[in-house]
């Protein structure tokens, strides 16, 4: 199912990482919300769909992201690593990815950016612990760091430029929750959409840090911010945690992956 459509300010709509999980999710559900979407990825993307366009392309190639911008009012950038990875991988990928992006959009004048940040930014929070939605960082590992430096990107890029990202610290976004941990993370699909659509159209967002996340009866993150952008969560991981809780046992109250947001990411990662 999706939401229902928006008449959108955007006729042309970029959206990278189309080929990901929630790419492809995203790639059936934004042309309700736009002329033209423009899809991307640096793995295959299959057939043109009516209203898209397919551009491949490498982030780290900033030639080829300068190109990919042109003509696009609005990005959805959802492209590069996504989980903890080797140094070697998040840097092309996630660090010079989002510098390109952002240059891209000055060098375009595209003015609005949401930008797939994650959970793993703040993933050294503890789980006893319910912090703002913008709360300093405390990455996990190479992936939360660099997904703390897109949101900086974002900063500089609106305090020097005026370009306007909403940075969706991202939960926890599958088709239903998968453990314990991901009942207080989880965002369903409609929600991801009703959260994108929401940031795309949002006025006088400046750089927003919002999270990523359904209306969970169990709470880490105080996502006040999201009433600004509109976003109203409509989905609960609720009805799926008797199954779960059925399912797998408590984890150990010492295993750091139960002592600390970021689940077993902080087990992961540098010196690991
Ligand atoms: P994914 O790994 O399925 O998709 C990422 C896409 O980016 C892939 O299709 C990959 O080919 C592409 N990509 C990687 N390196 C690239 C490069 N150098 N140039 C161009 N494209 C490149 O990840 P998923 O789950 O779809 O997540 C999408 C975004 O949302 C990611 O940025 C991820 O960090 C973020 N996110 C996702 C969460 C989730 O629960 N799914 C949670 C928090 C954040
Ligand atoms: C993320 O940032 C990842 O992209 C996703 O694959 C999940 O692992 C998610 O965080 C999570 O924390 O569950």
């Amino acid at each position: 199912m999706s939401v229902s459509a928006t008449a959108s300010a955007f006729h042309r709509l970029l959206l990278t990482g189309a080929a990901g999980g929630l790419g492809v999710e995203l790639r059936r559900r934004l042309p309700a919300h736009c002329a033209v979407l423009r899809v991307s990825d640096i793995a295959p993307l299959g057939e043109a769909r009516a209203r898209e366009e397919l551009r491949p392309a490498d982030l780290a190639d900033a030639g080829a992201v300068l190109a990919l911008l042109e003509g696009v009012d609005a990005v959805v950038h959802l492209g590069g690593v996504s989980t903890e990875q080797p140094w070697e991988a998040v840097l092309p990928a996630n660090i010079v990815g989002v510098v390109n992006l952002y240059e891209a959009a000055r060098r375009q004048g595209v003015r609005r950016v949401v930008f797939a940040s994650s959970n793993h930014v703040t993933g050294f929070y503890r789980q006893d612990q319910v912090i703002p939605a913008g709360a300093p960082p405390k990455p996990d590992g190479f992936y939360g760091l660099s997904k703390a430096f897109g949101e900086d990107v974002a900063q500089l890029y609106f305090d020097k430029h005026g370009i306007e990202t909403v940075s969706l610290r991202i939960g926890s976004s599958f088709a239903a929750p998968r453990d314990r941990r991901m009942l207080h993370t989880w965002m369903s699909f409609d929600d991801l959409e009703r959260l994108v659509v929401a940031a795309l159209g949002a006025r006088d967002v400046g750089h927003s840090i919002i999270c990523g996340v359904s209306a969970n009866p169990r709470v880490w993150w105080d996502n006040a911010p999201a009433a600004h952008i509109g976003y109203v969560p409509r989905d609960s991981s609720a009805p799926f945690a008797p199954a779960i809780e059925r399912a797998t046992p408590p984890g150990d109250p010492r295993d750091p992956a139960v002592v600390y947001q970021g689940g077993a990411f902080v087990r992961q990662g540098p010196g690991k």
